[in-house]
């Protein structure tokens, strides 16, 4: 089978990496090497910077409306190819089909709609200091924006950083995950078709210790947009903040997922597939760690149980498949050994907690079973750490003293869901739970205009809406006193 050799996008135009040498990218679903990626280093990250500083200048100057205009045309194009870029995405990344036609890709699209739109409402200030004196703040674009984003949902948090960054007037060096290379690839092209000015845009495909590292390095690209591991985010702070850098990490969670006994328990048991299970479990919100009220324990945790036993693991290009292949033989590995110690630190596997041997074209590929774990202390390792996979943890609680402390108890801060449809403590819950952001009776319902991001080890700094805006420029104060 010949493999499709991608390229990267520098200066408006595909080019080969300079070392001339390919990284292989797999199929998740067959475990097959199916293209090629450029294995770009710090020279082709230097052409890149070259290119997006000299298109500055320009692209900084247009309107708001100019830069608008192109987004929109980019948001447009991307709806066009819809179906070519979900096929495109859930190849590289081992998800279904239908989910990535069902949200990645519209978000994707809708990502440069609604900063399409944005950047001609983003407003700034000015004060009225006294007679004869007045203030105002002048919010102007930053220069080069390096975006380096993860395989989870490729395109969705690409487009994500990218879309504010360019609406913003700054051009960008951007560098997918080297997992799930492919839809960026395709957005390269959507992008010369609608002919946006060479160097606003940049994609340089690789490893993220070479090519990433350049992008964190260079000292032409003022500011940072990263989401991945904590791990990965903690190096590139600590490279970048000595150079004065602009940082927004978005990085890992281990959600707690509340229920009440007065929850709406068929919209909970129906969130909570979702919440547990989406995209294989590889979702930085998606709720892991599971805690009902002890009235309701026994009843939901079976018909949690007798639910996902009946879910269906199989090929991403069928639309019964309710979870595809988990992204890489690496993480499959990952999410595998965490099964393991759950097991060592004294779990009981209710469902799942094995890989899913398929026949035919993907007996050699990467799936398993959505899993779930009961009688683990809140402080193991499997309910402390990240596993990014469907894999979930479920215990009883009695008091909202309790779950609160329990909810609490990790490093990290990005999400909470709570099922209660008592007011006054639904509130109360959210004022206590130390996460960026809560849903309540309800997940993952975004809207655009919030701020995204997490508090502790998830993460520094906000994306969305305004945020975005606002990481994506520099406040410029002027006082003028204009009195006789
Ligand atoms: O992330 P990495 P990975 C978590 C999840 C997962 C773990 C590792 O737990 O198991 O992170 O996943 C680039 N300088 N999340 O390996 O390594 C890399 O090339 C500059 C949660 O995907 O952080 C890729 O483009 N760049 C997360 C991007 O960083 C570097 C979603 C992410 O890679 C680099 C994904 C370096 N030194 C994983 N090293 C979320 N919060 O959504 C790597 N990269």
């Amino acid at each position: 089978m010949t493999k499709v050799k991608i390229a990267n996008y520098i200066n408006g135009k595909l080019v080969e990496p300079l070392s001339g040498s390919y990284l292989d990218n797999y199929e998740p679903a067959t475990g097959r090497v199916y293209s090629l990626i450029p294995d770009s280093g710090e020279a082709d990250v230097n052409l890149a910077a070259k290119a997006a500083k000299a298109a500055f200048p320009l692209w900084g100057e247009l309107s708001a409306n100019q830069r608008s205009k192109y987004l929109s045309a980019i948001s447009d194009k991307i709806n066009e190819k819809l179906e070519i870029l979900a096929e495109a995405e859930s190849r590289d990344n081992g998800k279904p089909v239908w989910l990535a036609r069902e949200v990645d890709i519209p978000r994707a699209r809708d990502n440069f709609s609604f900063f399409a739109t944005a950047i001609r409402h983003f407003d700034s200030e000015s004060h009225y200091t006294r007679k004869g004196v007045i203030n105002y703040t002048l919010r102007k674009p930053i220069g080069v924006a390096g975006c380096i984003s993860p395989w989870n949902l490729p395109l969705y948090l690409f487009t994500w950083k990218i879309a504010p960054a360019l609406a913003a007037g700054n051009t960008v060096v951007a560098k997918p995950s080297e997992v799930t290379p492919m839809t960026a690839y395709l957005l390269s092209e959507i992008c010369m078709e609608v002919g946006l000015p060479a160097g606003v845009l940049n994609i340089v495909h690789g490893l993220g210790r070479d090519a990433g590292n350049a992008i964190v390095l260079h000292e032409d690209i003022k500011m940072i947009s990263f989401t991945g591991g904590t791990e990965t985010g903690a190096h590139i702070a600590s490279v970048a903040a000595p150079m004065f850098k602009k940082l927004s990490l978005e990085l890992g969670g281990k959600n707690p997922n509340i229920i009440f006994d007065d929850c709406n328990f068929e919209k909970a048991l129906e969130t909570t597939m979702r919440s547990s299970f989406r995209n294989q479990g590889q979702i930085c919100l998606c709720g892991s760690r599971i805690y009902v009220q002890k009235g309701i324990y026994e009843k939901f945790k079976k018909a949690f149980v007798d639910r996902t036993d009946r879910m269906i693991v199989g090929n991403p290009k069928d639309d019964r498949s309710e979870m595809g292949a988990i992204v890489s033989q690496q993480h499959f590995e990952k999410i595998l050994s965490y099964i393991a110690l759950a097991k060592e630190e004294g779990g009981t596997v209710l469902t799942g907690g094995q890989a899913v041997k398929l026949d035919g074209e993907h007996s050699e590929g990467w799936f398993i079973r959505p899993t779930i774990i009961e009688g683990l202390d809140s402080s193991c390792r499997t309910n402390q750490e990240e596993i990014f996979g469907p894999v979930v943890t479920i215990q009883p609680f009695e008091t909202e003293e309790e779950v609160t402390a329990y909810a609490n108890s990790t490093g990290y801060g990005l999400a909470a869901t709570l099922w209660t449809e008592n007011l006054t403590r639904a509130h109360r819950m959210a004022d206590q739970v130390q996460s960026g952001i809560i849903w309540i009776n309800c997940w993952l319902l975004r809207d655009l205009r919030t701020p995204f991001g997490g508090m502790k080890n998830s993460g520094v700094g906000r994306e969305g809406g305004w945020e975005a805006l606002r990481f994506f420029t520099e406040p410029k104060n002027v006082c003028i006193d204009y009195s006789e």
